[in-house]
């Protein structure tokens, strides 16, 4: 069995319950509550197996911790059947790790930047370094990044062309931050969020 250490609800958890879900996984996959808000993924136990005190973190059955939700996913989508969320063929993987890197920087890691720098993010007790200006100009980037994202979408259904892939979980992930620290889709981002409401229909995200 597979373990995932990751706090339900959580964006960046989220991204790796709907690759699972997209891969019809499952039944191989259980899932560990860390308790984030108490700071348990602060404590050693947890910052062994994931020295950067974050959550997801995949175990494999040999005890190997795979962090990062690009490599868990990675992992994921090549675990059975063909890989459809990373792309097949050497094009088609480059532009999928492509969009998923824009969207990542300029649009989740942004808007987590701004709710753990400018807001009271989760809390003294966590939050224990914050620098203000770093996060304002982290909203600017975020908006940016949603702007960018829209434009993506103009000429296709998907941030990596005509199917859906690890870009639109980590962008609808990066929606999803921009919720919880209060940062608006601007209202003419038309093509953003017909794209958003299609993703939010899947039944892997729907479920997540
Ligand atoms: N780049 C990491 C980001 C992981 C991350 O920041 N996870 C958040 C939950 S959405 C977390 O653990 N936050 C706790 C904290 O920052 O103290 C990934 O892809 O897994």
């Amino acid at each position: 069995m597979l373990k995932i250490y990751d706090f339900k609800g959580f964006p960046n958890p989220t991204r790796i319950r709907i690759a699972v879900a997209e891969k019809g996984l499952g039944d191989k996959v259980e899932f560990v509550n860390v308790d984030v808000p108490a700071a348990a993924h602060k404590q050693p136990a947890f910052l062994a197996k994931n020295p950067s005190g974050t959550v997801p973190v995949l175990e494999l059955e040999d005890g190997t911790c795979i962090a990062e939700c690009t490599a868990i996913t990675e992992y994921i989508d090549n675990l059975e059947g063909p890989p459809t969320l990373t792309g097949k063929g050497a094009r088609e993987r480059a532009v999928v790790h492509m969009m998923q890197r824009r969207a990542e920087s300029g649009l989740l890691d942004a808007a987590a930047t701004y709710f753990h720098h400018a807001t009271p993010g989760l809390g003294p007790h966590i939050e224990i370094y914050q620098n203000r200006e770093w996060g304002e100009k982290n909203r600017e980037r975020a908006l940016a990044g949603m702007r960018y994202l829209d434009q993506v979408l103009a000429p296709q259904p998907y941030l990596a062309g005509e199917r859906f892939t690890m870009a639109d979980i980590t962008a609808f992930a990066g929606l999803a931050y921009a919720d919880i620290a209060s940062i608006e889709v601007p209202a003419d981002l038309v093509r953003l969020k017909a794209w958003r409401a299609r993703v939010a229909e899947r039944p892997s995200v729907a479920h997540a």
